[in-house]
């Protein structure tokens, strides 16, 4: 067994023991049945950028997001007599990255079918929309996986497992706002999302398709890049906490001025890691400046609008409904969203 494969090995143990830990006596549960389960995709207000564990998915900073209601995943799971993934109505090929990431991931559960899964996902994200599938498709993936076992879990359990296939994941099991503790305990099972007592039924969120080019870095990979190289990510560390504060302020204060600051500034702290990483990690194109100076000219103008960014050149604007006639105007492309 080579280097590598000792250290492949010894993750992948790693995870499911974490699995375990998880299940308890459930573990022994076999697939009985055929399930499918809905979540939500959520865009972070305060970012998940870098993990203490790469291999747990556990992260060095609490994060703070909000559901997209109508967005998101759905996705129901069979037995069968092999393992098949559809995506949007299509097969994947089982080599396909996607289909591979989402096997191993079921590879984590103690009791496999006789025969295998299929797996049949539909995102009702608008592929256009420059939202990531992943956090809601795991969410949905695990909901549905816990109807085929019967397992019942809660859903701080299922938030636990939807972390170990992608760490955005483990916010997507609730709607509205979720803050992720990051955790303190090695295994992870302190690490998970948690709903916000709070709701705030005038924000809407913006998805403005900027460039639907394909990535140049995988948010993984940046992420650890960043963490490794970016003499900027000390400082990410120390900002996290302060805009934690004041979006948690804002969202109890139902105070849009506060919470899109709060966000902006986290976002563009975000990419100011990226810029500074060697090399750099750069998602911003020329029309991701001009959509920024955009929106920095209607609010000169006295429009209530911001935005946030994620590991993408595009931008979701928040703002309240009393701005949403305004927003629409300038901007008609953009997809609004009742979080
Ligand atoms: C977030 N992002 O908080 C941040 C902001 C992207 C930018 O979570 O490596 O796909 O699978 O844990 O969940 C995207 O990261 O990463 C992400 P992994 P994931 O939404």
């Amino acid at each position: 067994m080579s280097g590598a494969d000792c250290i492949g090995a010894e993750a992948a143990a790693r995870r499911r023991a974490a699995v375990r830990a998880v299940l308890g006596e459930r573990a022994t549960f076999a697939p009985r049945a055929s399930a499918v389960a809905y979540a939500c995709a959520n865009v972070a207000l305060v970012k998940y950028w870098g993990k203490r564990d790469e291999t747990l998915r556990l992260p060095e900073t609490d994060s703070l997001s909000v559901s997209l209601g109508r967005i998101g995943t759905e996705t129901r799971i069979e037995l069968a007599d092999g393992d098949e993934l559809r995506l949007n109505g299509a097969r994947v090929a089982p080599e396909d990255p996607v289909a591979t990431r989402v096997f191993d991931f079921l590879a984590l559960f103690p009791v496999r079918p006789a025969g295998g899964f299929r797996v049949v996902t539909t995102n009702t994200v608008p592929t256009a929309a420059g939202v990531a599938s992943s956090a809601s498709a795991f969410a949905a993936l695990v909901r549905a996986l816990d109807g085929v076992y019967g397992w019942r879990l809660s859903e701080r359990e299922m938030s636990v497992l939807a972390r170990l296939g992608s760490g955005s994941a483990c916010r997507s099991l609730w709607r509205g706002f979720v803050r992720w503790r990051r955790g303190e305990r090695p295994d992870g099972l302190d690490s998970h999302g948690e709903p916000l007592d709070a709701n705030w039924p005038q924000l809407r969120v913006g998805l403005w398709l900027v460039d639907g080019g394909a990535k140049a870095w995988r948010s993984g990979d940046a992420m650890a890049h960043c963490r490794a190289t970016s003499p900027l990510y000390r400082a990410w560390l120390d900002v996290v906490p302060t805009d934690l504060h004041e979006v948690e302020a804002a969202i109890a204060q139902r105070d849009i001025e506060r919470l899109g600051r709060a966000a902006e500034g986290n976002a563009l702290a975000m990419h100011a890691v990226m810029w500074a990483a060697r090399p750099p990690v750069r998602y911003w194109t020329a029309a991701t400046l001009e959509a920024v100076r955009e929106v920095e000219a209607a609010r000169a103008e006295g429009v209530p609008v911001w935005f946030t960014m994620d590991a993408g050149p595009n931008l979701k604007l928040l703002y309240e409904t009393g701005a949403g006639a305004r927003v629409r105007e300038r901007w008609p492309h953009i997809e609004e969203i009742e979080p």
